[in-house]
């Protein structure tokens, strides 16, 4: 199969990482799309089995590329690389095509600016003539223009952490998640830049062809199944006369059916949606106000 950019094509095509972070999470999602592939010999394609969607398997730098020349229609990105290259594009060409489709919840992390552990830490202000070592030139700048800073941004495309320890900056601008990197180089988080996550990346330019079905059954799908990972089933079981004060007591935004389940109504039996997990202090508030015998189950899929 080519993969020349043609004008129309009546398959999907996702750019995903081929290894990392992001590439088993992401191939994990298109499964519980209901999405199967054959990856091809040199393991850098999979042709989908089942719909018509195949992936390209890539580094994730080059992901941006790929959707702005068309090559991709989709891919999976951090946010982080997606607004990197958001802000190269509008720099060199004035706009930008790629867009953030939807944020899907894994691969959370934060491009932070970190300073000496010992260093007292206030403001923006501080981080004036210092010279700052990252991989997110464009974010770093522009956050450092925003609050009328000036600083010396060095680009470094890897092992950023351990720049000052070089001498090759003063501080450093990274991606942060557990701050373990940190500590281990006696450096502290000082101003969040980003809040990043994998996100769907896709282009501002509409197919016009059989690609518009294919995104719309996947992004259906998808948003299905990023609703019930969220989602929850409450079933408890209460009294006629204590049913106002336990709904009262339901998770916000809880969606409740109640059946009567004796012949005197007296007892009900109700089933609520919510949309998120429910913790034990919010179980105890509904066992306070009446309700017994609660359960809370997993949701495997929902369909609007
Ligand atoms: O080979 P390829 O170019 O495709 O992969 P890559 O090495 O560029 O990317 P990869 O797989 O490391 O990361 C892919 C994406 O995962 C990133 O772009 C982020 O969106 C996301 N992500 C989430 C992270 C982290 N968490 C993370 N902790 N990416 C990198 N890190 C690194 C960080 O750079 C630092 O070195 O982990 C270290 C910090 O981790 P903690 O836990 O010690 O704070
Ligand atoms: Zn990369």
């Amino acid at each position: 199969m080519s993969l020349r950019p043609t004008k129309t094509r009546d398959r999907l095509r996702i750019a995903v990482q081929k290894s990392g972070r992001l590439s088993e999470p992401s191939q994990n999602l298109l499964a519980q799309c209901g999405l199967s592939f054959r990856q091809s010999r040199d393991k850098l394609f999979c042709f989908g089995e089942n719909q018509p969607v195949d992936l390209l398997l890539v580094r994730d730098d080059d992901i941006p590329g790929l959707i702005d020349d068309g090559v991709c229609d989709l891919g999976f990105l951090g946010r982080n690389v997606l607004e990197e290259a958001r802000l190269d594009q509008l720099a060199s060409k004035g706009t930008s095509l790629l867009r953030e489709v939807r944020a899907l919840g894994f691969g959370g992390c934060r491009l932070s600016i970190a300073v000496p552990q010992e260093e007292d830490y206030t403001d923006a202000t501080q981080l004036a003539g210092r010279r700052i070592a990252t991989s997110y030139p464009r974010l770093l700048s522009k956050f450092l223009a925003d609050r009328g800073v000036a600083a010396g941004v060095v680009m470094l495309s890897g092992s950023v952490e351990i720049a000052p320890r070089l001498g090759t900056a003063d501080l450093i601008c990274d991606l942060v998640s557990s701050g373990a990197t940190l500590v281990a180089n006696q450096l502290k988080e000082a101003e969040i830049i980003l809040k990043s996550e994998a996100v769907l990346v896709g282009s501002t330019t509409a197919f016009g062809d059989e690609r518009d079905d294919i995104l719309a059954m996947l992004m259906r799908r998808l948003d299905g199944v990023l609703a019930v990972r969220e989602t929850r089933m409450l079933m408890l079981r209460t009294t006629r006369a204590d049913w106002p004060a336990v709904r009262d007591a339901l998770p916000l935004g809880s969606l409740p059916t109640l059946t009567q389940i004796d012949g005197e109504g007296i007892d009900v039996a109700v089933q609520a949606i919510v949309p998120r997990p429910v913790g034990w202090p919010e179980l105890e508030a509904m066992s306070r106000a009446g309700a017994r015998q609660m359960l809370v189950l997993p949701v495997e899929r929902m369909l609007a």
